[in-house]
This record gives structure tokens, C-alpha cells and sequence, in this order.
């Protein structure tokens, strides 16, 4: 599954990478995209292993503010 989310808060690819990581930090996860201009995080995903919620709350935990598309 494909979800994009606009993620307000990424200033730099330090942010990017805080972002990345995180999300590449839970299972399940296949591709993580990030587009710091567009603030859109596209993330590929089994949605056996997690979801949305998780990957959101996995973002907001490290300080950027999810706000679904
Ligand atoms: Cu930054």
C-alpha cells in the first residue's frame, strides 16, 4: 500500500533524515520518499505489518506534525 502525508515542520535534509529513519524503523516498511518542498512523505508499506496511525505517531514522536492528506 501507498500513502503520502503532508508533514509539516522539515526545514533541511537533516529533517529528511530524522524522518527517513524513523519510519525506516518499523516493520513493514518497503519505500520512504521524502519531498522537502512539497512536505510530502510518500511511504510504501504491507499493510499486514503497519499502518498509517503507526507511521504517523512514528513521525510525530521524533517532532514533525503529521497532517494527513
Ligand atoms: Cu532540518
Amino acid at each position: 500500500m501507498n500513502k503520502n502525508l503532508h508533514v509539516e515542520g522539515m526545514t533541511c535534509g537533516h529533517c529528511v533524515e530524522t524522518v527517513t529513519k524513523a519510519v525506516n524503523s518499523l516493520a513493514g516498511i518497503k519505500k520512504i520518499t521524502v519531498d522537502l518542498d512539497q512536505k510530502q512523505v510518500s511511504v510504501d508499506f504491507d499493510e499486514s505489518q503497519t499502518d498509517v496511525g503507526a507511521i504517523s505517531s512514528k513521525i510525530i514522536e521524533v517532532g514533525f506534525e503529521v497532517i494527513e492528506n
